[in-house]
């Protein structure tokens, strides 16, 4: 099995003069990363870390996780314009901010068009170098690499190429403003199968076909054909590894966590703690959160002086003048509140804007009485699924947005409109009040779902898919033989 994603599951970094390992805070690594351990292959991905260069062979390939050797990372150098061109532009400045409709203006240059459609072909030609057969498993990673099926399609017309798109897919409406917007949808179609977190964005991408493309669309079958290929358009909802009983058994108990955290930020016992975690990114709703912490302190004063909102957000794309400053204005709003309602070493809103590990993590998740999810828009969001998955005393509440795709599954949280910030402060109010017995009763049902349809479910049910469609091509191919004959 071949995965390509833009980015790696492990950057190997100088610090210090000596070289350490350091996993990127991606949700898409989160995920797909246990299914490669378990399926063994190559990932391709960007070689971005300091020390890459150092630490592959001669064919840039590094075996990992390190010391387990489960699979083979190839890397793919960039220089610093293709970079800019490819990631920081057209992927992060133009199909990121279009495809989430979070009132950020989409950019396109020609020039970072240019750089997509470039690093589009050096991926696609390492895949058909790594590949040891005419007719590979290939999985394409996300928004990076919209053109990458067909072209990939194009040098192993046999493949079966499985697509999965991270983020949310607009409404023709919104999509129609890409200028590329035939290429894209062209490139996407080169794959066997094209998989969304939700209907609603297979529903959005089929429409979108339908307004640009000739094609045939079968909406029973859910299928599009355009030119002889056919695509098949699917659901396949995201979720996290489910974490075995030796790793839950290695963890801290709850109330060591809580002890720790507390005593990190030196809390009393019976004060209360809220959590978000997030990349520093304009689509989480950090601001709204905020917002929320803030109108429930106004509306609900009793809680000054015993809630305390930890806000953990690790930078990302920093590169970008957008990022740089909604960081700024998260700083800002973070100080404005701490000076309206703390005093002493209280100090209402906690911002870490750095990376944590995944055990510092699972800490603060065991350790909070409510977890926040606000994101104005999001594919999924594995965040609330980390969460759940960490809470084996079935407590804790979690605040989730009606904007993730999380949401669809998880009817247990208190589903809120971010941009309601009200709603939010009186969601936070209820989580902080809410019975014992209502909280267990919340997160069990929440836990039996993640549990059930986890990460392994995910990529399980996509590659069952694909079996069935290349047994289908076999048998088609057989019958297409005996005609001939
Ligand atoms: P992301 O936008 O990256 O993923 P999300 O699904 O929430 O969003 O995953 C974030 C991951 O990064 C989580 O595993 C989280 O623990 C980790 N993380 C966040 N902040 C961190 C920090 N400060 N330090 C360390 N780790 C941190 C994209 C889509 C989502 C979709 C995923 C998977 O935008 O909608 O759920 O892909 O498909």
């Amino acid at each position: 099995m071949i995965v390509v994603a833009n980015r790696e599951p492990y950057i190997h970094e100088y610090v210090d003069g000596a070289i350490v390992v350091k996993r990127p805070a991606s949700g898409l690594v989160t995920a797909v990363e246990p299914v490669m351990r378990a399926c063994s292959g190559t990932w391709i991905a960007h070689g971005s870390g300091s020390a890459d260069r150092a630490t592959v062979d001669r064919e840039d390939r590094v075996p990992v996780p390190p010391g387990e050797d489960a699979y083979l990372l190839r890397r793919i150098w960039l220089t610093d314009a293709e970079e800019q061109g490819y990631y920081y532009g057209f992927a992060n400045e133009g199909m990121w901010p279009l495809c989430h409709v979070a009132h950020v203006r989409p950019v396109f240059r020609e020039s970072d068009w240019q750089h997509y459609r470039a690093i589009n072909q050096r991926f696609a030609d390492a895949v058909v170098r790594e590949a040891r057969s005419d007719n590979p498993v290939i999985l394409v990673q996300d928004y990076h690499f919209a053109l990458l099926p067909a072209m990939i399609r194009e040098r192993l017309p046999k493949a079966t190429i499985l697509t999965f798109w991270h983020i949310p897919w607009p409404n023709p409406e919104s999509f129609g403003i890409c200028p590329w917007r035939r290429e894209i949808l062209q490139g996407l179609l080169g794959s066997t199968i094209l998989g969304f977190h939700t209907r609603f964005h297979c529903k959005n991408f089929i429409e979108t076909v339908d307004r640009y493309l000739e094609a045939r669309i079968e909406h029973e079958h859910s299928t599009i054909t355009h030119g002889d290929k056919e695509t098949f358009i699917e659901s396949y909802p995201i979720s996290i590894e489910w974490p075995s009983p030796a790793t839950v058994a290695a963890w801290p108990s709850v109330t060591v966590c809580r002890q720790q955290v507390f005593g990190r930020f030196g809390l009393s016992a019976d004060h209360c703690l809220g959590l978000g975690v997030d990349r520093f990114d304009y689509t989480k709703g950090i601001l709204e959160r905020l917002h929320a912490v803030e109108r429930m302190l106004e509306k609900y004063p009793q809680w000054v002086g015993r809630f305390t909102f930890v806000q953990v957000a690790a930078p990302t794309r920093s590169a970008l003048e957008e990022y740089r400053t909604f960081q700024q204005r998260i700083d800002g709003l973070s100080k404005r509140i701490n000076e309206r309602y703390g005093s002493g070493s209280y100090q209402p809103i906690r911002l870490l804007a750095e990376h944590h590990s995944h055990e510092a993590l699972n800490r603060l998740y065991r350790a909070a009485d409510v977890c926040v999810v606000t994101s104005l828009h999001d594919g999924m969001n594995l965040v609330c699924k980390e969460f759940v998955a960490a809470r084996d005393d079935d407590l804790g509440v979690l605040i989730l947005s009606r904007f993730a795709g999380a949401a669809r599954e998880m009817a247990e949280a208190l589903i809120v409109n971010p941009y309601h910030v009200e709603e939010t402060a009186d969601a936070l109010h209820r989580a902080l009040t809410m019975p014992v017995a209502e909280q267990r009763e919340r997160m069990a049902s929440l836990r039996v779902t993640v549990r059930e349809f986890n990460v392994f479910r995910w990529a399980g049910r996509m590659l069952a898919d694909a079996g069935r469609w290349r047994l289908r091509e076999r048998i088609e191919a057989r019958v297409q033989r005996h005609k001939d004959l």
